[in-house]
């Protein structure tokens, strides 16, 4: 065991930098200060909705059918969610912004093409494209929020290094919720009014800390627990966790500005965010909710298909090698469906196009390794498996999502231990879900509880 340590002294070196930090966040200013920025906007947008309710509250949105009952809830317009909107045809728009645009038009690091993840955050829990500086404020404030309490290093220390990583990345998360100032707050009897405040205090706090997390459990699994080094304020989020995770290739960190950038929102309704606002909406703070949340991005159909493409495409380069015919691809992908198997990074629950999130994906990979043969393997299963899994007759979409792309990139940068590949996602996913929660509680969005029926009273009910 001893060889997977890293000492608790080793993560809280961030505290070497306060001197440096606490200069850093003097410099921050009322325009730079998101707590400032949001404490002026909850009202408006409070009033807002409550005028918005008073009017329609009554409208019908959407009809309910006995199919979406037994099949997912698909389609049901059923919850609010303020910071990004799926389109089927066009995919993910992030405050009404596509990734295009974001790329664009929001902050980046010096030297770098790529979107600032801080800039994606501000843009997703205020609403508007934030300057350089309000951006920089925001790596600054989290670089002086990411030390971890010595009991999660200990217990991160402790998991044996063949558990997955998603299980260590989810019982840390819920183990850091010893430090909550919501739990704490709403025990000492705060006002409901004040909740957004503290659940914003937390969801800061535990962003910065992710990545920390995420290095220490990579270290520990897979580098033999050598140290993850300190956080410099100066660099941005990504930065730093490249660094903390033992990566110094400035392609590779751009990479990762880029990932936790379009990983971050993917509106309410699927898996992780669903689940995040569901158990924030009991009052559970922001440690436990968003745990939850990633117990289900854990999931093979969800964010642990990104680990099962790279299985998937390892198994067909070892079945066929690395220049397979596009015959024997397709064989190989039919006697897949046919053994009752998904084929992993294709479909989607709402996307009826290919994922924006993988387009993106694909441009980089074409701008920066282009001859890599797992990338060439990628583009050769993009032509084949859509017209085969439309020729099911079943799939709705038979396009690639997310997670047919990213291994393949992180894949070529070194990072070939694909079960920690929805780590990463999770990292990011917090981003969209923890800004989400805020308005919850902003928007004093009561608890869910939605009714359900058994396939008797459903019978009865419609004289069946
Ligand atoms: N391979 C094989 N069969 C597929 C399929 C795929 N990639 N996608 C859908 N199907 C099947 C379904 O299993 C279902 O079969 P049954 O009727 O036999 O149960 C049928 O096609 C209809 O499904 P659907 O309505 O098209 O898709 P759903 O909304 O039910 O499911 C999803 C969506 C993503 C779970 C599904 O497409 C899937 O399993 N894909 C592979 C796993 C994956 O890539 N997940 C990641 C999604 C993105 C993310 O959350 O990160």
């Amino acid at each position: 065991m001893a060889l997977f340590r890293i000492t608790a002294l080793r993560v809280t070196e961030t505290h070497k930098a306060l001197p440096a930090l606490s200069v850093l966040l003097r410099n921050a200013s009322e325009a730079t200060d998101l707590k400032a920025v949001l404490a002026k906007k909850i009202p408006q947008e409070q009033e807002r909705v409550k005028s918005f309710r008073k009017a329609h509250g009554a409208t019908k949105v959407g009809e309910v059918t006995v199919d979406m009952m037994y099949g997912g809830m698909r389609g049901i317009k059923g919850l609010v969610c303020e910071t990004s909107v799926l389109d089927a045809d066009e995919g993910i728009r992030f405050r009404g912004y596509s990734i295009p645009e974001c790329q664009k038009l929001l902050p980046k690091a010096k030297g770098g093409s790529e979107p600032l993840p801080e800039g994606l955050f501000w843009l997703l829990i205020t609403g508007d494209i934030p300057t350089q500086e309000q951006s920089n404020a925001i790596s600054v404030e989290w670089a002086s929020r990411a030390g971890l309490p010595s009991h999660v290093v200990t217990m991160l220390n402790n998991f044996p290094p063949s558990l997955h990583p998603m299980s260590q990345f989810s019982a840390a998360v819920t183990a850091l919720n010893s430090e909550s100032k919501f739990a704490k707050a709403y025990s000492d009897g705060v006002h409901k009014t004040k909740y957004w405040e503290y659940v914003y205090e937390d969801s800061m706090d535990l962003i910065a800390k992710l990545p920390v997390i995420a290095a220490t459990i990579y270290r520990n699994t897979y580098k033999s627990g050598k140290g993850i080094g300190a956080i410099d304020p100066h660099k941005d989020w990504s930065a730093n966790f490249c660094q903390m995770l033992g990566y110094d290739n400035a392609e590779f960190t751009e990479l990762m500005r880029l990932y936790l950038t379009i990983h971050s929102d993917h509106e309410g309704g699927n898996v992780s965010a669903h689940t995040v606002h569901l158990v924030g909406s009991a009052l559970s703070d922001p440690y436990l909710s968003f745990a939850a949340g990633m117990n289900g991005l854990a999931g093979p159909l969800h964010g642990l298909a990104n680990q099962e493409v790279l299985i998937f495409l390892r198994k067909i380069q070892a079945a066929l090698g690395d220049n397979p015919t596009d015959d024997k691809l397709k064989e190989f992908i039919w006697s897949t469906l046919k053994s009752g198997q998904v084929v992993p990074g294709y479909g989607h629950a709402v996307l009826r196009k290919t994922d924006p999130r993988y387009t993106c994906q694909r441009e980089f990979a074409q701008k920066h390794l282009p001859k890599d043969p797992m990338f060439k393997l990628v583009s050769q299963v993009y032509k084949i498996v859509p017209p085969i899994l439309m020729e099911t007759g079943k799939v709705k979409n038979p396009w690639p999502n997310v997670d047919a792309h990213s291994g393949v990139l992180l894949q070529y940068y070194g990072m070939t231990e694909m079960n920690y590949y929805t780590v990463l996602f999770g990292v990011s996913r917090a981003l969209g879900v923890l800004a989400s929660l805020v308005w919850d509680r902003a928007l004093g969005l009561p608890i869910e509880r939605p009714k359900s029926m058994s396939t008797d009273g459903l019978m009865k009910a419609l004289k069946a």
